[in-house]
Formats: C-alpha cells, structure tokens, sequence
C-alpha cells in the first residue's frame, strides 16, 4: 500500500472529496467536442451549465492536444480563451486555463483564472515555470515528452509507470527550482500523451505508486482514445469518443477511489455520482 498525499492544492476549492473539473475546448478540432464551442457565446453557456452541475473547476482551453494536430498561434490562442476565462470568472466560477504557453496563461490569470493546466508540465515553453512562480495561481504539471504532432512516436518506456514517476519528478524539481511552490502544485500521469491502450491502463492500475510523488493527482481519462479501443465493436473500430461516458464513468469511480485529487471530465454530473460513489464506498 502507498502512502496517499494530502488531496489540497492551495488556493483551489476543497469540498472534502475528490474535485471535478468540467472540460470547455475553445478549439475547432479536439477530438471529443471539437468545434462545439468555438464561439465564445456558446463556450461561456456551456462552462456555466457544467458550473451549475457542480463542477469545481472549469477548464478553458483553446488548443487542441488530439494526437496529429497542429498548434495554433499564441494570438489565436488568446483570443480563443481568454474572453471566455474573463466572462466565467466574473462570474465567479472558479476558472482554470489549459494551455503549454506562458503568454496566454499569465493573460488567463490577469482575466481571472485561479489554476493553470499546463500539459507540457513547462517543457514546452521555457518561460512557463517562471510565469507561473510570479502568478498567484496553482499550477498542474503534466507528464509530457512532445508535442501532439509527434507525441505517438515518444511511447517507448522500459515500465512505463515508473518512467512516468520518474519523468515527472524531473519536471517537478525543475518547477520547484523556478521558484513554484509545491503546495500550488498537482500532478498529472498524462493519459493518452506519449501513451499506448496498453499503457494507459497501467499507468491507471499503478496510480498508488505515483503517489509516491508526494503531491495531488489530476487523472484526465474522459472520452479517451483507449476507451474507445476498449469499446471497440466487431469490426474492431473503437467506440465513437461521445459513446465512450460510461466508461469515463467508471474509471472516474477507480480513480477516485485509487486517492486521485482531480478527476477531469466532459460529463460532469455523472463524474460527480462516481465521486460520491467511490467517497461513500471507501468511507464504510
Ligand atoms: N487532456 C486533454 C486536455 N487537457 N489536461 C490535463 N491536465 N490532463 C490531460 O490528460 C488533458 C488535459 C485532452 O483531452 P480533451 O481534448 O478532451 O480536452
């Protein structure tokens, strides 16, 4: 049995169980809602509606990590998210900003955002780290190794559950050395970057062992290729990514019941009744 960090990220809500996070893509081409709320109107609905179902955080992004796809502009991205933080958060909904770029972060953070999603865990743009020591917001650091373009190439791991605690452990000391301060800081294993099916699943199944890492877990699964794969029908194609809720359902249970911190989702009510499932559970 591994030993559970504290389930606290300064400066972010904490209702006493595993948080939710609601997913809004301001983006024209993620794989699972791609183009559904590119216009900021729609965006703003949508992160309310996931709010008032009881989402913790909501998670503005405007770019699209879908392996294969191409980055947009740092003046593209900008424009994507940051009316859509600056409307939600005005209206007090706590806002965090999916983004790898330190410009549109500390342009997320100044329009009222309280988290920045960082997937590349600050590999990707080297003024990341030191954006984030001088903002007042956490931070989550993700596993990475390349870019969306290219990142099925990078999936060779001797064990991949341990590559993955060791790769993010040399991200985390070089955030802590940017000056972030761990308490700000959670963790993310990466599902589905620089990952196989195969490997996704254990890195899942080995969630106790990153909590070696001494800090919160983010797990990200929702509407997943790997799901999909899982699911896939007697012709062998995998289940299409809005068919896939379900089993983001019941691996949203698993990993809050394996001591995740953050589960993030497109479905957030039914991630919520998994939380409360797996809090209750574990509470007997
Ligand atoms: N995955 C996606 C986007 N943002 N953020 C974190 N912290 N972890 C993830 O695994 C992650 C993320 C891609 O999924 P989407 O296109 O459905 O948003």
């Amino acid at each position: 049995m591994f030993a559970r960090p504290p389930r606290f990220v300064a400066g972010l809500p904490c209702p006493g169980r595993c948080l939710v996070m609601g997913v809004v893509n301001v983006t024209p081409d993620s794989f699972s809602d791609g183009g559904r709320f590119l216009d900021p109107d729609l965006a703003v609905k949508h992160g309310r509606a996931l709010a008032a179902e009881g989402a913790d955080l909501v998670d503005v992004g405007g770019e699209s990590t879908r392996p294969g796809a191409v980055r947009p502009s740092a003046d593209e991205e900008l424009h994507r998210v940051v009316p859509v933080v600056e409307r939600l958060a005005a209206e007090g909904i706590a806002v965090s900003v999916d983004t790898m770029r330190a410009e549109v972060a500390a342009a997320a953070v100044g329009a009222g955002a309280v988290l920045v999603n960082d997937v590349s865990g600050g590999l990707a743009d080297d003024d990341m780290l030191a954006t984030v020591a001088r903002l007042p917001t956490a931070y989550v650091l993700m596993h990475w190794r390349a870019h969306s373009r290219t990142m099925q190439r990078h999936t060779d791991y001797t064990d991949v559950v341990t590559d993955v605690a060791v790769e993010l452990a040399a991200q985390l000391e070089a955030a802590v050395a940017a000056g972030v301060d761990r308490s700000r800081i959670a963790l993310d294993p990466g599902i589905g970057f620089s990952k196989t099916a195969d490997q996704n699943w254990a890195v899942l199944s080995g969630l106790g062992q990153l909590h070696d890492l001494g800090l919160p877990l983010l797990v990200a699964a929702s509407r997943k290729r790997f799901l999909g794969i899982l699911l896939a029908g007697q012709d062998g194609e995998p289940r299409p990514p809005t068919m896939r809720d379900d089993a983001t359902t019941a691996t949203s249970a698993l990993a809050a019941a394996a001591g995740a911190w953050c589960i993030r989702s497109h479905s957030v009510r039914a991630t919520l009744d998994a939380v409360a499932v797996a809090t209750r559970w574990a509470a007997s």
